[in-house]
């Protein structure tokens, strides 16, 4: 069943991904022949330079799971990750041709399937792309999956996501995501590190949260961070910082409801609001 393309905060650009492919839950089969050599050197080229500004700045967690990737010189196989990443945490990779609408998101989060786009930049988007591409999806968010604490609280997210649409708490909730799974910070014995994969993920950003006097750094506080609005094609200008992925999955045990009912009546607050 062809499903409705969705473009997520990007231009009027029609999107990447091959729509039609996807089933009624929005996935794809990883289809790997559809894979040309540009491609292949163009993930090496990424993993390469990425790989080579972790230390000292993307949690030791991260770093610790990103062989599990397995390949570094071609895309890797979803189905080769899946057989290391089933037995560690239960989760697996699935296909998707990009960006899809909330409910089927949080759906498959909630049902420990992460999902995955399944084509690659042009070499021509080199140092930037607005939607999520496989490096991105790969690079950024599957290895911290293998940590089993993170890998809970991604799915206990899906869960509240489901929750917070019948809510109408879809906007509130998915700055918790945008501030923790995408562009979280993390104070790790060695200092600040990074453990969002936005940020892990890109060559500028990464220095740039973990060392930059410019951006905000406010301690993750849930109606907090529910309430700041986030850039979607800029570097962020505040970032929230956990302590330990235990503290971040804690933070998400309670009922959002009544969360949700307070902020309903605050103003939102701009991404450079000062204070707490
Ligand atoms: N779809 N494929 C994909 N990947 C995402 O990270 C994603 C999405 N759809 C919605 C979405 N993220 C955001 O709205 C989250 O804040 C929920
Ligand atoms: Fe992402």
């Amino acid at each position: 069943m062809a499903v409705e393309p969705v473009v997520y905060g990007t231009s009027e650009r029609p999107p990447r991904g091959d729509y039609a492919r996807a089933g009624a839950d929005y996935t794809c089969p990883q289809d790997y022949a559809r894979y040309t050599e540009q491609d292949h050197d163009t993930y090496r080229r990424l993993y390469a330079r990425q790989s080579a500004l972790l230390p000292g700045l993307a949690s030791e967690a991260f770093i610790a799971a990103l062989p599990s990737l397995g390949a570094e010189d071609r895309i890797p196989r979803f189905e080769d990750i899946n057989t290391r990443l089933k037995p560690a945490t239960g989760w697996e990779i699935v296909g998707v041709p990009g960006l899809i609408p909330e409910v089927p998101f949080f759906t498959l989060l909630a049902n420990r399937k992460f999902p995955v786009t399944d084509w690659i930049r042009t070499p021509e988007e080199f140092d930037y792309i607005v939607e999520p591409d496989i490096f991105h999806d790969l690079f950024g968010h599957v290895p911290l999956l293998f940590n089993p604490v993170f890998a809970d609280y991604v799915q206990r997210y899906g869960q509240g996501g489901l929750k917070a649409d019948h809510l109408g708490a879809c906007e509130m909730l998915s700055r918790l995501y945008w501030y923790t799974i995408e562009f979280g910070l993390i104070r790790e014995a060695g200092g600040l590190r990074a453990y969002g994969a936005g940020i892990l993920s890109s060559s500028g950003e990464l220095p740039y949260a973990v060392q930059s006097p410019d951006p905000q750094r406010l301690p993750l506080q849930l109606e907090r961070t529910m309430r700041t609005r986030y850039k979607i094609d800029s570097f962020q200008e505040t970032y929230f910082v956990i302590d330990s992925f235990q503290d971040l999955f804690d933070m998400t045990a309670a009922d959002f409801a009544p969360v949700y009912e307070r902020l309903r009546g605050l103003p939102e607050l701009a991404a450079n609001a000062s204070g707490n």
